[in-house]
Formats: C-alpha cells, structure tokens, sequence
C-alpha cells in the first residue's frame, strides 16, 4: 500500500463503498477502497447460499444515481438472485472504472487518527498501511456472521458451512444428511433448495419466524417499461414512504376494521405476497391485540400449508409479528411436507452437542454429513467494531460502544473526526430499502466533504450534545409501540453478552432524510468543523 495519504479512504466495496468511490472522483478527490473479499459486491459477493435472494422488488433495490443505468439495466426477477446482484454490482464496477482504486484481499485491523497530521492511518491485517484525510466504513449492517458456540462444533467431521460466508464453487448435497442451524431469512430461503437434491435435511429451529410468499417470477416487461417511463419520479415517490419502498401503506388502524375487511385485506396481501403484507393497516406494532390478528392470520396460512399437524405447530411462531424481521419465502413451508424434511424445536429440546457424524438435541442424535450454520449477523455494529479504531483523546470505538453504540444520525460520533459511518446504527438502514438509503447517506457524505473542500475546512466532528440528543431520539423512537419488546438483533439480542438498545432508528425514512438535510442546509448543525 501507499503511504501518500489520499483524500478519502473507504472501507468495503459494497454498493455504498463503490458509489462513494464514484462520487469522490465526481469531486475530484482521490480515493481508495479496501475490501477483503476479490471482487465487488458486499453482501452479493459473501451470501452465495442456494436461493439467496433480495426480498425488495429488484426495480425499487438497485442504483438510481446513474439515469442511463437504471434505463439500460434489465432485471430477469422480479426478486433478482444472488448472482444477478452481484452481475449487477460487477457490472457497474466496470461501467465506471471502479476497479482501479479498489484493493481487494485486503482487510482492515485498525485505524487511527493522528491529530497532529489530521490524517487517519488504516492497518490491514498483512501490516501493511494506508491513510487518507477522511475515512469511511461502508461496511453494511449484516456482514460479520454470528459463530454460535455449539458445544463440539469443532469435532463435526464433514463440512460446515455459514451462509454469509459460502463457497465460491457451491455446495453439491447430493446424496447428503445436511444439519441447518437458525430459521432466519438466510435459512428459509435456503431450505427448499437444499432439500430438493439431500437425502435428508433436518432444521433446528430456535425461533419459528414468520414469512410470506415472495411469489417471484420473471420480471413483467410490461411493468418494467411502466416504470422506466417515470422512473424518477416512482424512486421520490418510494422516498415519501416510510421504509422507503413503493407498496400501499394504509393509514387506518387495525383495530377498527371488521372481521370481514381484516380477512379480505389479509388475504389480498398474501396473494401479493412480499414485505408489504404488514401496511395493510396502520398499527400492526402498536397493540398486541392488532398483532394478533395478523399473526393468526398467518399462523393459519401455515396449518393449511403444512400436512403433518405437530410440524405445522411448531412452524407456528408465537411471537409478535414484525418484531423481528420479516421473511420472503419460495415454497418454505410446503417444503416439510417433504419425506426428506424434519424439524427439531430446540426450544424445548436444546442442542447438547455436535459430534463427528450428528446434532445432538433433547436426547436424540440427528444424523448429518454437512452442518449449515445459518445463524446470523453481528448486526449493525459487528463490523465497526472490528476494526480498532482509534479517535482522539485515547477514545477507542470498541471501548465507546462497549455498553452499546452512540452516533449522530448514525454518520459520524464524537472524538472520530473525519471518519464516516454509512447506514451505521442511528440511521434507518435495515428498516428501509438499503440501496436508496445508502445513495442518500453516500450523497450526504459526498456533499458535506466537498462543502469542506469548497471552504477549506480540514476537520469536521459530531458535536457531544447533538450525539447525544440525536441517540435519545433513536431510543425514544425504538420505544414506540411493540417492536423493541421482542428479542431481536435489532436490539442486539442475538450476540451472547451484547449490549442491548434499539440500533436502526425507527423514525422513518423521510423524516430522517428531512433531518439529514437540515443539518446540511444549516452548515452542517450538530458537527463542529474546523
Ligand atoms: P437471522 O434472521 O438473524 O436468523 C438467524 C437464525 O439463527 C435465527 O433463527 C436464530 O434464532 C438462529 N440462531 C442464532 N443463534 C443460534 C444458536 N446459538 N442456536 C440456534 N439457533 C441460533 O439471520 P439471517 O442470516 O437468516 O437473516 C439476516 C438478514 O438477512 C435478514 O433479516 C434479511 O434482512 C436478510 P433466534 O431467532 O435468535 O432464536
């Protein structure tokens, strides 16, 4: 690496790390990128697990800062796979000459600041060094994997496999007895794909989750070109929507519908099938007695989906709906009427250990060749805690975020000047659409370094009481109706010894942005440049 320090440099080649790189050299700074995988694409290029797959409509889930992309690029899906995103993120790679300021291989250890220099030097683990005068970490929300520690884990004899981090040549389970760990998102979609070539699956469920069929198909030509007519205009209209994406957002409650009204809602959305089933009303997560109606309505999509009555029980979750992430699913349930399927509830019969050739839970032993974790993320902080980064005044990240993290408006915190987080836990991030999220954060990001630039300020740092203030919000907000009630890794709930608060801030997508760009238009409120 080179020592000359470089105006920016960007941690991760995601979709926010190759649109900032874009935007920088728009601003004529230079710009360097770290990432550890080989090629771009963040969590395109690590989640290769069968049916790996966006749960936002491709139209609405990919760039729009690029009108004659957006215009040019088709989808096949109307959900694209993993290996249509990551053609796409390759892609774009090559339309703007992306590549030739990325440093694959390469994966950031430390990072610190030296005041005196005002520059940030950045570590890798190989000890080789970089710096650069602004840094930023666009290392997505759901990157570090969550490695439970399965007692005897080490001792399995086959292969195991995490499903944020899956092999480039596949995975053949022919023939094979395959353990899946988790119930989340990753292992719903990977379950019916896995089952259709093993001998014999077998899914230890902690939390049964809820889903709701992707009914994913090709891609409409006909609602392709709809949208492409106005495609501007339809991206500021998903803006104006509270997670940031185009489906019907009703505005009556719940609880004022009739019985009648209620079931023929329900039943329109699960035709629709997608993340929008939960805005057919307004206040799912303000009552429980709200909840439980879609929730039965759900749990009874299950009972008539699944034959065998004890499985379709256990499928059942008994949580709140929408508390914890919301599945997309092709053919999930239907999938345990499989001969080939079984479930274990290890709730109620806890894995005691993992030995050479088999799961042990509640006193059985589950036959297995292949172990599938798919068990998660470090969620939002995971991967900016796993760098050391150094601020000012001996202030440490790891140390500050100890009892939980802090940051105004998930962009910047206190003590870390010049460093920039994007979609980092403040922001609305995971409860919105990630990609215009992360083009609004990028722009942010961009704007305010070329504002310094243009008024040659050399230093800019989030305010004490503005952090301050603005996490209060963020929890105030969390604390709002039924969400944070429920363990999730939104709280931090999935990471042993973890800190526990909500992370992404549950406020809104407009109303954030709205903020974002006061702050700006107000000479950057709440930071102190220098
Ligand atoms: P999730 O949604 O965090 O799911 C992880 C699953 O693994 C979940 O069912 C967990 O059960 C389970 N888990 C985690 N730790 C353990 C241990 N120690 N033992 C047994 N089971 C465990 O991650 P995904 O990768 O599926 O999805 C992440 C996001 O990617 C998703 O929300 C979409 O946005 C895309 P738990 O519920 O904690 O009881």
């Amino acid at each position: 690496m080179s020592n000359t320090p470089y105006d920016i440099v960007i941690v991760g080649a995601g979709f926010a790390g190759m649109y900032l790189l874009h935007r920088a050299r728009g601003l004529g700074l230079t710009a360097r990128v770290l990432e550890a995988g080989t090629d771009v694409g963040g969590t395109w290029y690590w989640n290769r697990y069968p049916g790996a797959r966006v749960d936002i409509e491709s139209m609405q889930y990919s760039y729009q800062f690029d009108e004659d992309l957006q215009q040019e690029w088709e989808w096949t899906e109307k959900y694209s796979p993993q290996p249509e995103l990551l053609k796409y993120a390759r892609h774009v790679a090559d339309r703007h000459d992306l590549r030739r300021d990325i440093q694959f291989n390469t994966r950031v250890a430390a990072a610190r600041y030296d005041e005196g220099q005002a520059v940030w030097t950045l570590e890798a683990e190989d000890g080789s060094t970089v710096q650069g005068r602004f840094y930023v970490m666009a290392t997505g929300c759901l990157s570090v994997p969550n490695d439970p520690n399965l007692p005897g884990k080490d001792t399995f004899a086959g292969p195991t496999y995490v499903t944020g981090r899956w092999p480039h040549e596949g995975v053949d389970f022919t023939g094979k007895r395959v353990a899946v760990i988790g119930t989340g998102s990753s292992a719903i979609q990977s379950i019916p794909l896995i089952a259709e070539t093993a001998a014999q699956v077998t899914v230890f469920q902690r939390t049964a989750n809820y889903s709701i069929p992707a009914h994913n198909a090709p891609l409409d030509k006909a609602y392709e070109a709809k949208i492409k007519a106005r495609y501007p205009q339809f991206r500021a209209e998903a803006k104006k929507t509270g997670p940031g994406f185009h489906a019907v957002f009703e505005t009556d409650s719940v609880l004022d519908a009739t019985p009648q009204e209620r079931e023929r809602r329900y039943r329109e959305r699960w035709q629709q099938g997608g993340l929008g089933f939960l805005g057919c009303f307004a206040d799912h997560m303000m009552t429980q007695e709200g909840n439980d109606y879609a929730a039965n309505f759900l749990r009874d999509r299950i009972r008539s989906i699944v034959d065998d009555p004890e499985t379709a029980e256990k499928l059942c979750p008994t949580n709140l709906i929408g508390a914890k992430r919301f599945c997309v699913d092709t053919n999930y349930y239907a999938t345990y009427n499989r001969p080939n399927v079984a479930l274990v509830d290890i709730r109620a019969n806890p894995i005691e250990q993992v030995s050479a050739n088999a799961v042990h839970a509640g006193g059985e032993a589950y036959g297995a060749d292949i172990l599938v974790m798919a068990t998660g993320f470090d969620a939002m902080t995971g991967a900016l805690l796993a760098v050391d980064i150094q601020g000012v005044g001996g202030a440490r990240l790891q140390e500050r975020w100890a009892e939980g993290p802090s940051s105004y408006l998930g962009l910047a915190i206190k003590d870390f000047p010049n460093l920039f987080t994007v979609t980092g836990p403040g922001s609305p991030s995971v409860f919105t659409n990630m990609l215009p999220h992360i083009e609004q954060h990028v722009d942010w990001i961009a704007d305010c370094i070329g504002y310094m630039e243009s008024r040659n300020y050399r230093r800019i740092e989030a305010d004490a009481d503005a952090e301050d203030q603005w996490w209060d919000h963020v929890q105030e907000v969390g604390a709002v109706g039924l969400k944070a009630t429920v363990d999730s890794w939104y709280i931090g709930a999935n990471i042993e010894g973890k800190a526990r608060g909500m992370m992404p801030y549950l406020g809104g997508f407009p109303q954030y942005c709205e903020k974002c760009e006061t702050v700006a238009a107000e000479g950057y409120a709440g930071f102190k440049l220098a």
